[in-house]
């Protein structure tokens, strides 16, 4: 594999409507697009930062330096034997996941247009469609909630996760289930709570959640297990495992029963892989969570759910669900039975619209061997 050039673009795209979470609102969802061209082909990634450390340490800023400063020098203009030399060449390179993530993405783009395979069938994936679900924000009361939960049903999402916060839970959740007593409903509190709160998550069992995502602290794994052992709804987690080396000890701890994969939070589709096999192991399930990414990144991943053990729906919406227009084509749709097809054609399978990439583009650096 030579990589001749590579580029990075820090994209700006306008969500139909405002994000909010315990940790914010989001109105535009701004990330890093990828590119590395190599030998005849385009590989595209997409780098999940956001621009303030809210979800996660990194930035756009910090993985736009590390990316630049520390690891495309050591790639670019460079010949790798395998796709898994490349990705050694960072190794050395402490943290910054997501910054890797987004090169490693855009790599395995490469390697699967080289071999004429989809990504999917490069990760290992066993599915041609993936059951796919709706995150739905923090809502100003629970009529709204009850409006959106009814049309995201309407539009065939298999499965409802709203976001909580302390003072805006236990109200919605009932609310919810007042309406769609059997409807498969989770919760994801982006670590806005602490073991002070054990009566609020008491509470929530009789509500039959599928599961309470990432209740304490985001870098946790201690105090999820405690909480765990009071509860018989299970915990999974999302911004506590970064790593192998993390899902073990969760697992170890009895922290959790079930694990949230996101490639960029972990460093890549081959961390992702190995969770994904641990888990296996173990009997824990996984499913993919969602960064509101592109339609580079959903491609991604989509390829990466369709993997044996995802075995509950994704945060992997329909294009629609996110922006006015993608950039890539097909856009990605959501069936009436809340499936979503796994792209078969090489690679990520989509076409990158360049002038919607263009409009949509802040600021683009080019690399290329000297
Ligand atoms: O915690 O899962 C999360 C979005 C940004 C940051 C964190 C999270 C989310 C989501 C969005 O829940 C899921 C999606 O992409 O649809
Ligand atoms: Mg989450």
């Amino acid at each position: 594999m030579h990589i001749e050039r590579v580029e990075l673009r820090h994209v700006k795209l306008e969500l139909v409507n405002p994000f909010e979470t315990s940790m914010g609102v989001e109105i535009h969802e701004e990330h890093i697009i990828v590119r590395v061209d190599s030998e005849g082909v385009s590989g595209w990634g997409e780098c999940v930062v956001e621009p303030l450390p809210t979800y996660s340490p990194e930035t756009i800023s910090t993985a736009w330096h590390i990316l630049t400063d520390a690891i495309i020098p050591g790639v670019v203009g460079k010949r790798f034997q395998t796709l898994e030399d490349a990705i050694t060449s960072w190794s050395w390179v402490r943290g910054h996941r997501m910054a890797k993530a987004g090169l490693e993405a855009a790599l395995f783009d490469v390697q699967a247009k080289q071999k004429h395979v989809s990504l999917s069938n490069l990760l290992g994936g066993t599915r041609d469609a993936v059951d796919v679900g709706v995150s739905i924000g923090i809502q100003p009361n629970t009529q709204k909630m009850l409006s959106e939960v009814s049309a995201y049903l309407e539009q065939g999402y298999a499965r409802i996760k709203i976001k909580i916060t302390p003072g805006k839970d236990l109200k919605f959740i009932e609310s919810i289930r007042n309406v769609y007593p059997k409807i498969p409903l989770q919760v994801d509190a982006n670590s806005a709570y602490t073991l002070q709160d054990l009566d609020i998550f008491k509470e929530m069992e009789k509500y039959k959640l599928l599961l309470i995502e990432q209740p304490l602290g985001y870098e946790d794994i201690y105090e999820h297990s405690l909480l765990q052992r009071k509860l018989d709804t299970p915990i999974c987690l999302d911004e506590s495992i970064h790593s192998l080396g993390d899902a073990q000890a969760a697992l170890a701890m009895k922290s959790c029963r079930i694990i949230n994969i996101k490639p960029g939070r972990v460093g890549g589709y081959s961390e992702s892989i190995k969770i994904h096999d641990l888990c296996a192991a173990h009997n824990i399930p996984v499913w993919h969570g969602g960064m509101l990414e592109s339609g580079i990144g959903r491609a991604g991943n989509l390829a990466l759910a369709s993997l044996p053990n995802f075995k509950l729906p994704g945060d992997i919406s329909a294009s629609k669900r996110y922006f006015k227009q993608d950039i890539v084509a097909p856009e990605f749709v959501v069936t009436p039975d809340g499936k979503m097809k796994v792209p078969n054609q090489p690679g990520i399978g989509v076409d990158v619209l360049e002038d919607r990439l263009n409009a949509v583009t802040v600021t683009a650096k080019e690399f290329r061997a000297h």
